[in-house]
């Protein structure tokens, strides 16, 4: 389950609400107690009044403009789709290159034989898709062909979208942030993957539905990261909570996010986005800290966080899937946020997924395809099945 609030940046910050470790609940008896919160860690709510914005790790972000579809060498005889449609198209261009042109030329007539199955394989595993999505898709496949009569290569473009889409909607579950105020979510993920960008697009796409979102910055660890988030505080108009930048103390995120958090549930607040520093999986002891930022949030409000969203970045192919799985276990990860879908030659990976799940998949909440505000939308089967490839 997902959900998402926002809030509003109010003009000035004058009483920071922040809560120092020593107003933390004593640890849950069921799971290991985090150790005892550093006492220089006093994290102070940070107005829009920003005075620095880091521009080399920001992207510029614009008014955003329809973008133009890109010529594919496809026949555009379709009206040119409007809003984010047009921009997934565009954003999966290089993908649909790849992957569509391939298909187009398998598709292109004569018979269904093995030869074209084997072949077909070879697109589909070559893309990212995955040995186990890949037999499913063309088991399907085999079975549609049959239970259809179908005989001709061209008949089996329309099949394979509808497969493919039968195996991507499950995973179509968008974030409903209706249900708790103010609803928490903690953002999660390996380094560079997109966490902090997808904060800041979640955060005008929240702002865009008239809620109230408040930022914390949870990255304590890279330099620079409070600043970007920061920065993407001041283009959203929204308040950030982070720890003092010359306290020249080691902070502690959950510490952070603890007061991110208290702050919110004081004023109101709809929506909570928690950054936190980017870990490899096998960083044991960066895995524990991220359970215990985990633990402390439950401190503050008990069935928080409400969505535990995990960044993948599409270029990671396969690598994507054993992220899953590491953080799931970790955290119990409850959504997905699957980035630089326009960096991507594939785009299987979403498939790869589908396929590891054949049951009960992971939501995957939202896509993004590009570095602007405007670059991340819930993900829906159809559409991107046909972006890909049509
Ligand atoms: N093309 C493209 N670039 C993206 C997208 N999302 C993020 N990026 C870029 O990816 C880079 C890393 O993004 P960050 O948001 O800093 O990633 P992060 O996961 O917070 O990184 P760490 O905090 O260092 O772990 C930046 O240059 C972003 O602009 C996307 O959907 N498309
Ligand atoms: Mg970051």
């Amino acid at each position: 389950m997902f959900n998402f609030f926002k809030s509003k940046k109010k003009p000035v910050e004058s009483t920071p609400e922040v809560a120092s470790e020593s107003e933390l609940p004593p640890e849950d008896t069921t799971e290991a107690a985090p150790e005892a919160m550093p006492e220089e860690v006093t994290p102070e709510i940070v107005s829009e009044a920003v005075p620095e914005v880091v521009s080399e790790t920001i992207p510029e972000v614009e008014a955003v403009p329809i973008p133009e579809l890109v010529n594919t060498g496809e026949t555009q005889s379709k009206p040119k789709p409007a809003g984010f449609a047009s921009k997934l198209r565009q954003g999966l261009s290089r993908a649909r290159q790849n992957f569509g042109n391939q298909l187009s030329g398998l598709f292109g007539g004569g018979k269904i034989d093995e030869d074209l199955y084997e072949e077909l394989e070879t697109i589909l595993l070559t893309s990212d898709t995955g040995v186990d999505a890949t037999n499913l898709l063309l088991e399907n496949l085999r079975k549609r062909v049959k239970r259809e009569n179908l005989t001709d290569a061209a008949e089996l473009k329309v099949a394979l979208q509808d497969i493919l889409v039968e195996l991507l909607d499950p995973l179509a579950r968008p974030l409903d942030t209706t249900a708790q105020t103010p609803f928490v979510i903690m953002i999660t993920g390996v380094n560079g993957v997109g966490k902090t960008t997808s904060i800041g697009k979640l955060a005008n796409y929240f702002k865009l539905q008239g809620k109230s979102v408040l930022l914390a910055a949870g990255d304590t660890f890279r330099a620079a990261a409070r600043e970007q988030l920061m920065a993407w505080g001041e283009r959203n108009d929204i308040t950030v909570i982070a720890q003092e930048s010359d306290s020249g103390a080691k902070s502690d995120p959950a510490a952070v996010i603890f007061d991110a958090v208290n702050s919110a549930k004081a004023r109101r607040i709809d929506i909570v986005l928690a950054d936190t520093a980017g870990r490899l999986t096998t960083q044991l002891h960066l895995m524990e800290e991220i359970k215990k930022v985990k633990r402390v949030i439950r401190k503050a409000i008990p069935d928080a966080p409400h969505e535990v969203l995990l960044v993948l970045d599409a270029n990671t192919g396969q690598n994507a899937v054993t992220q899953v799985k590491a953080f799931d276990e970790a955290l119990g990860v409850t959504g997905l946020v699957l980035t630089k879908l326009d960096g991507t030659a594939k785009g299987g990976v979403i498939a790869a997924i589908a396929g590891q799940y054949p049951v009960n998949p992971p939501a995957l909440r939202f896509i993004g395809v590009g570095e602007g505000l405007d670059d991340l939308r819930p993900f829906d089967a159809r559409d991107f099945v046909e972006a890909l490839f049509d």
